[in-house]
């Protein structure tokens, strides 16, 4: 009988032990308790974010502004995804979000171009879009509810306005003026709007110019070459000696974003000539991020046209309005400001906020 306790003991002994142990912990089978999620975090509003990539100083900045925003504190729970400057990246991501029932999506898009299947899908699920930086060209508007970012086209214009009045001031308006452009990712809307800007100020200067027809006293001439830097400090200065090296007598040079102007910073030292204020080469650059206000401060940049990345917070005001059902705009520009050699050392003299 003895034997037989002991033998039945150590048969029965796991069960025991299991039974205790879900008493103690709570059992998974009869409450929920294990792995619950907290409750608070119910009441979080959960943000999916496709952010492009981290090509550049400019858009590290812009995703700290996201992260920023989108805290638990603030009451958010926030999936962020980089998608390594892959659009297929981008969908496959806003993907995801749309199978985890994310509240709202939120996408800073490589391109304009591509969106109108995954955005109906998302539309379809009832997830609302908000587009944050760059945007989308899509055949149907309401497949996004509002977008935050740039003017970039008035960020080209803002560089070309200069331009032309910094020849005048120098006196050179007459003179033949060489420009080369190291554009950024192809199909993006910064690339597209500054290069629409710039163009669009330029364009009137050609119109004085047009050297191939033989009006050589229509003096004013404006030689543009535009090239893909993918706004990356290597292509940037890979693009910029291979201009140096095709063409002899450049003087300007428009470069998109910061991240290519130090790459074409160097390879203009290396080619034995100077950038900036006193240099051989004047330099346009696009985002003034601080290294790059720096290099105006001293005077390798001529000028640097802001492009704000502290958009994180604009759209954060956004979702707390569709939450609370207020009306909503469809597009909100962030100030920025632009920075040359005069007037860097001045206040920011921007408005805080944005406009509609
Ligand atoms: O200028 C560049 C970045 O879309 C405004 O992307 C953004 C641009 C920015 O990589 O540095």
């Amino acid at each position: 009988m003895r034997q037989f306790i002991r033998k039945n003991i150590w048969a029965v002994a796991p069960v025991v032990f299991v039974l205790v142990a879900l008493v103690l912990l709570g059992s998974p089978l009869s409450s929920s308790k294990v792995q619950e999620t907290p409750a608070e975090d119910d009441n979080l509003i959960v943000v999916g974010v496709a952010q492009v990539g981290s090509e550049s100083v400019w858009r590290s900045a812009h995703t700290q502004s996201i992260q920023d925003a989108f805290t638990r504190e603030n009451g958010y729970m926030l999936i962020f995804d980089n998608a390594r400057q892959k659009q297929a990246n981008q969908i496959k991501a806003i993907r995801s979000f749309i199978s985890q029932q994310v509240d709202y999506i939120v996408l800073s898009p490589i391109e304009e171009s591509g969106w109108d299947t995954v955005l109906q899908e998302a539309k379809d699920a009832g997830i609302p879009v908000i587009l944050i930086d760059r945007k989308v060209s899509v055949d149907d508007d309401s497949l996004y509810a509002s977008w935050v970012g740039s003017d970039f086209v008035c960020e080209g214009q803002d560089a070309g306005y200069w331009l032309e009045d910094y020849m005048k001031k120098q006196g050179r308006e007459d003179d033949e003026v060489n420009i080369v452009v190291l554009k950024g990712t192809k199909g993006a809307s910064a690339t597209i709007g500054r290069t629409r800007g710039f163009n669009e100020v330029a364009k009137v200067q050609r119109n004085w110019n047009i050297l191939q027809q033989g009006l050589y006293f229509l003096i004013f001439v404006i030689i543009l070459q535009q090239v893909d830097g993918e706004f990356t400090t290597a292509k940037g200065k890979e693009e910029m000696a291979r201009l140096l090296d095709q063409y002899e007598d450049i003087d300007v040079v428009v470069s998109q974003n910061d991240d290519m102007t130090f790459g074409a910073l160097e390879a203009i030292r290396e080619a034995g000539k100077t950038a900036g204020v006193n240099g051989d080469i004047t330099v346009i650059s696009f985002d003034a991020v601080d290294a790059g206000v720096e290099l105006v401060r001293n005077g390798e940049i001529n000028i640097d046209v802001q492009c704000n990345p502290d958009q994180g917070k604009y759209v954060e005001q956004i979702i707390q309005d569709m939450e609370a059902g207020k009306e909503i705009e469809k597009a909100y520009y962030v100030p920025e400001r632009v920075y040359t050699q005069e007037n860097v050392g001045e206040e920011e003299n921007v408005t805080e906020g944005i406009s509609g």
